[in-house]
């Protein structure tokens, strides 16, 4: 076949000048394809392709270690806060025998009713004093009875006062700080308090003959009371 065959020389009899006669090496520049795809000062293909890839993984990389340094931090920074959550030691009794379950609190927390109660020996601000709680799994005081009220008070120094998880949200809207409704009914203030709108978080106090709250600012420093439920094993 015609395509098959391979000419060494060919000669163009006719033509006058140059009558050129063509070898094999001089027209093979131009009837052979290169054998490279782009300009030898450029980089193929596959390599732009594989730098690309490699260039992708190594973001991924990045991505994923800033990712899971960050993740790792924050794990950090929760072991800390259970540092001081976990309770080491527990108080436990069982409280309906037929029921095979044992009610805790935590050692040096006062059991009552649901719940158990720590009083702080230090004292600190009102936010400085819930974000203690927080940190034990616990909340400021919630007061919603006689019940509660008597109990507490009569484990605390009369000489201190004590904050509860009561505070103004602003135009003396008062707010349990665990959302439960704020029931003017079941309320314990002193008489003439609350008395200045300045004065946002609430104490529990003994000023002169009896135990009642008291609004004072968020930033003076008192003792407090923590609330958490019970634990059940
Ligand atoms: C303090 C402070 C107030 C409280 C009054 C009552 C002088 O201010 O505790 O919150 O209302 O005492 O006399
Ligand atoms: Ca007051």
């Amino acid at each position: 076949m015609a395509s098959e065959i391979t000419y060494a020389e060919v000669k163009f009899k006719n033509e006058s000048n140059s009558s050129g006669t063509y070898s094999d090496s001089a027209t093979a520049p131009k009837v052979k394809p290169t054998p490279h795809l782009s300009k030898p000062g450029r980089p193929s293909l596959l390599f732009t392709s594989l730098m690309t890839l490699f260039l992708l993984l190594a973001i991924a990389f990045l991505a994923a270690f800033i990712f899971y340094f960050q993740k790792y931090s924050q794990l950090l920074e929760e072991k800390k806060a259970i540092g001081d959550l976990t309770h080491k030691e527990l108080n436990c009794t069982k409280d309906n025998p037929p029921m095979d379950v044992w009610s805790c609190c935590p050692k040096d927390w006062k059991p009552f009713s649901s719940h158990c109660y720590y009083i702080s020996t230090d004292a600190a601000s009102g936010r400085e004093s819930e974000e203690k709680c927080s940190r034990m799994g616990a909340h400021l005081m919630v007061i919603h009875s006689q019940e509660e009220q008597d109990f507490i008070t009569k484990t605390l120094d009369p000489k201190a006062a004590y904050f509860i998880g009561l505070s103004d949200a602003g135009h003396r809207q008062w707010r349990w700080v665990d959302q439960t409704p704020y029931n003017e009914s079941a309320t314990f203030w002193h008489p003439r308090e609350p008395n200045n709108n300045d004065e946002q978080c609430v104490v529990v106090s003994h000023p002169y003959s009896s135990w009642g709250w008291n609004d004072i600012r968020c930033s003076d420093e008192q003792k407090s009371v923590c609330q958490m439920k019970r634990i059940y094993l």
